[in-house]
């Protein structure tokens, strides 16, 4: 693709996330010229309600406009590597929701296709772009935790604590065998990995699940809207994906990790909550409070970073939009990623390492997640391979 073709973005899923992503491209002045949903009535009814120009037909149809030059992907993960793959295929770059594939030979293929075709790929990896945690990972850099000792933590949510709550990526076809692990433990794994720097290097884990027989709505439900719905029309379905996970981690350096990854916990909304243990301090952070940093000491009282630009490291700064006082939330997460990966689309350089998650993170999130599926069904400490 030339490098000096203006930025167009077509738009793949308009469900929950892909509404977020137009929005965020929106904000930065990043024009959406087209989306497709999952059939053509679909498209055009979203299309008029979120204003965008053009509603494709069919996915085949949005990747063969020349006008597009990059796709979002916002559709149910069992579409991102075939949707990926055609998008590379026929030219363009790609922006993919995570997990970026079902299984890791797909996402290691789409690694190496987009090296081959010279394209921009990007994971929404969306978390790292909490102006704090930026913040965090430049302390972290500059010693002030000492040396790491234990990552730990837990990523929860109750929008399917109930038998009547529904959604696909209950439905492995769909969503993959890993659920909780693979839409909410990717981002708290890439995360730790993000901030600290360290690779998992083994894995322990045990799952349950819960709730083994759902209700499934007869009507298509979208994320997190199944609590609206009344007990009618329902049918028995089992489920073979996990409510639950608790994962021991070896890191590198001989770091020790937990996470305990749930989508059952009543009252807990959409809460990523990480805690660094050092040899000089601690540090924490809730993504239910994003504006606010913990920092925890020994000889001193432990303090509560509000989110300031003024306050915060120039990576940080560089991503915050608004000043102390004015919290930054989940929308300006999506804007700050995607700002980054247009900007380096407009740099033009290619081979520069890029300052947002590539597929090349999405693929080590899919081995995590591999290793971790087998020391839950096995029982016994399994190492991650690295092989790309
Ligand atoms: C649903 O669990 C979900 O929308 C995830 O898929 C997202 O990645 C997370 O940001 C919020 O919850």
């Amino acid at each position: 693709m030339s490098k000096d073709k203006p930025i167009k973005v077509g738009v793949a899923g308009v469900g929950f996330i892909g509404p977020a992503h137009i929005e965020a491209l929106r904000r930065i002045n990043i024009p959406v010229v087209g989306l497709v949903s999952s059939t053509p009535e679909r498209s055009r009814q979203k299309a008029a309600a979120l204003g965008v120009p053009k509603a494709y037909a069919s996915y085949e149809e949005m990747i063969a406009d020349p006008e597009i030059t990059a796709v979002h992907l916002a559709t149910p993960n069992y579409l991102h590597y075939q949707q990926a793959k055609a998008a590379l295929l026929a030219g363009k770059h790609v922006i993919c929701d995570k997990p970026l594939a079902m299984n890791s030979r797909e996402s290691a293929e789409l690694v190496t296709l987009a090296r081959e075709k010279g394209l921009v790929n990007a994971v929404c990896f969306n978390l790292r772009f909490y102006p704090l945690l930026h913040h965090a990972r430049s302390l972290i850099q500059q010693g002030a935790l000492g040396d790491l000792f234990i990552l730990q933590g837990s990523y929860l949510q109750d929008w399917l604590l109930y038998p009547t709550d529904w959604n696909w990526r209950l439905e492995p076809e769909l969503g993959g065998t890993l659920r909780a692990v693979a839409d909410i433990g990717s981002h708290w794994l890439d995360l730790l990995t993000f901030l600290t720097g360290l690779k998992v290097k083994a894995v322990f884990a045990d799952f349950k699940t819960f709730i083994p027989v759902r209700k499934k709505p007869s009507k298509p439900v979208e994320t997190y809207t199944g609590k609206l719905l009344t007990p009618e029309d329902y049918v028995d379905q089992p489920i073979y994906t996990e409510d639950y996970a608790t994962i021991l981690l070896r890191y590198e350096n001989d770091v020790r990790g937990v996470v305990t990854v749930a989508q059952v916990c009543a009252g807990r909304k959409n809460r990523l909550y990480f805690e660094i243990d050092g040899s000089k301090a601690a540090m924490a952070f809730d993504s239910e409070r994003p504006n606010e940093l913990w920092l925890g000491y020994r000889d001193k009282p432990n303090e509560v970073l509000l989110k300031d630009p003024s306050l915060l490291s120039p990576e940080a700064r560089a991503i915050a939009s608004y000043p102390g006082g004015h919290n930054e939330g989940f929308p300006d997460i999506f804007k700050q990623l995607f700002k980054k990966v247009y900007d380096y689309v407009e740099r033009g350089d290619y081979t520069a390492p890029a300052d947002f998650p590539t597929f090349l993170d999405g693929h080590h999130e899919m081995l995590i997640a591999e290793a971790i599926e087998r020391s839950a069904k096995e029982g016994r400490w399994v190492e991650v391979q690295y092989d790309l």
